[in-house]
């Protein structure tokens, strides 16, 4: 893991109607998850995100959490209907203060704050002007992106657009998992698009003000493998690369939608959206799980699980963060940095004797940190790690039954209390950088001439702010 080096961010993830609660709070208008989770059968025992980790109000501690586990970057999201409860018109001065103490508590700490702008919680008052289907709301979506630029760019080290837009295009407008829960192909297929213009118009917006941080989109992306070498199963693979991943890469990174993607509605796209869709990013943020076992053959051939499953069902699959970074900078040239923005494991936690021995997300996390520094040694520009999450949360439609956390959260109490995994966290950190100091010491005596300042790295190769995964700004406009 030393190869990951000292310019580079170490963190953690949540989002906020994953862990804030408080959803009538100081004018934040509803979401659509706020409606959907109280449509019957939606979500696990009809669990919503309306108290969660409680973290509007215990937001000071959960800062003072990270900090304790000596972590340089926190990832986290703005809720669109705390700062502007209709989605258009009036913003919300308590919420917009709101963000504004936790960016300032979290670099009090020398934490570097990473923001997302959507983390799937549309106001309710646009989703009933048609949502994303409405291209309308893309319009919208800028304005809101350039206003919370304006407001917070000084001092967040990036700002991401959107976080997963195919889990909004397809788990909320395909197949009905989660908000607003249509089912209807052709509308998702309309609402990817919206997505990706919204991205393009926040991107011109925020350029156009002069936005201080730098600025990207995460993706989630998984490689697919085909269960044999059969033609069916090698197809059946390409294709489902083409709609998880290049569906949303391709327009970003080469202006176009792919032609096999399997998709049988084509979205309406206008002159011009292209070229805003494709403008150029200063990161891109992938979060990454697990692979995609394909196997069209008869009999289906079940995934290897050679290294098993987590509670989510999801094969534990590390070499596939180290084969999904390479081919990506195989296939698209001129990738701006990258940070792995979440990756993490569900796990059956148990709480005895206020202590979680979660080896198995030690094992998760290490095996998916050394793919990270065989993937930066193949010559992929990785900057940073956001472990996937802080604390237990909200997991959407599965409720609280799934915890993600390295932190355990009793959610009768809102007891915090650090797993075996969080300590582990800390201290591996620790070792990493203690490590990378030590070689650039060893580096730069190596190099030392008479008149050198004596032992340490002149001022001008000191790491620029590590938890900005080493982006100066120069480099983080990237070109
Ligand atoms: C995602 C979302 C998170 C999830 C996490 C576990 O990647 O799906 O960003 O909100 O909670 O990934 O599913």
């Amino acid at each position: 893991m030393r190869l990951l080096g000292r310019d580079f961010a170490w963190g953690v993830a949540t989002s906020a109607y994953q862990i804030e609660g408080a959803v009538d709070v100081d004018g934040r208008g509803p979401s659509i998850w706020d409606t959907f989770a109280r449509q019957p059968g939606r979500t696990v025992n009809g669990e919503s995100g309306a108290v969660a980790c409680d973290h509007y109000r215990r937001w000071a501690d959960d800062v003072a959490m990270i900090a304790g586990l000596g972590l340089d970057a926190y990832r986290f999201s703005i809720a669109w209907p705390r700062v502007q409860p209709q989605g258009r018109g009036a913003f919300n001065v308590k919420g917009l203060d709101f963000y504004d103490r936790l960016v300032d508590g979290l670099l009090e700490r020398g934490i570097a704050p990473h923001a997302t702008l959507y983390h799937w919680d549309l106001p309710q008052a646009l989703q009933d002007l048609g949502g994303w289907g409405n291209r309308d709301t893309a319009f919208h979506f800028a304005t809101y992106a350039d206003a919370i630029a304006r407001r917070l760019g000084d001092r967040l080290a990036s700002l991401a657009t959107h976080n997963e837009p195919w889990c909004t295009a397809v788990l909320g407008h395909e197949i009905g998992k989660f908000a607003p829960g249509d089912r209807e192909p052709q509308l998702a297929a309309q609402v990817s698009h919206h997505l990706l213009l919204s991205h393009g118009l926040a991107m011109s917006a925020m350029r156009a003000s002069g936005a201080a941080c730098p600025l990207g989109i995460v993706l989630n992306q998984s490689g697919t493998t085909p269960a044999t070498d059969s033609a069916a199963d090698r197809a059946a693979a390409a294709t489902e690369y083409a709609r998880f991943v290049r569906w949303y890469m391709d327009p970003l990174f080469l202006g176009r939608y792919p032609v096999d993607a399997g998709i049988a509605h084509y979205p309406e796209v206008r002159d011009g959206d292209m070229a805003l869709i494709q403008a150029p990013l200063d990161f891109l943020g992938v979060n990454f799980y697990t692979r995609i076992w394909v196997s069209r053959d008869r009999p289906e051939r079940p995934a290897p699980m050679a290294l098993g499953q987590t509670d989510m069902g999801w094969e534990v699959y590390p070499d596939g963060l180290r084969e999904l970074l390479v081919g990506l900078k195989d296939q698209y040239r001129d990738l701006p940095p990258i940070f792995i923005t979440e990756n993490g494991m569900a796990n059956a936690d148990t709480l005895a004797d206020g202590r979680v021995a979660d080896q198995a997300r030690i094992d998760y996390v290490r095996r998916h940190l050394e793919a990270l520094a065989q993937a930066k040694a193949a010559g992929v520009d990785v900057r940073g790690y956001f472990y996937w999450s802080l604390m237990d949360n909200y997991e959407w439609d599965s409720g609280y039954a799934k915890r993600f956390g390295l932190v355990h959260v009793d959610y009768a109490t809102q007891q915090r209390t650090l797993k075996d995994s969080a300590h582990w966290y800390r201290d591996t950190i620790a070792a990493v950088r203690h490590e990378g100091a030590r070689a650039d010491q060893a580096d730069a005596s190596d190099q030392a001439v008479p008149g050198d300042r004596v032992g340490g790295a002149s001022a001008a190769t000191a790491a620029p702010a590590a938890a900005t995964g080493g982006m100066t700004p120069a480099e983080a406009h990237h070109g």
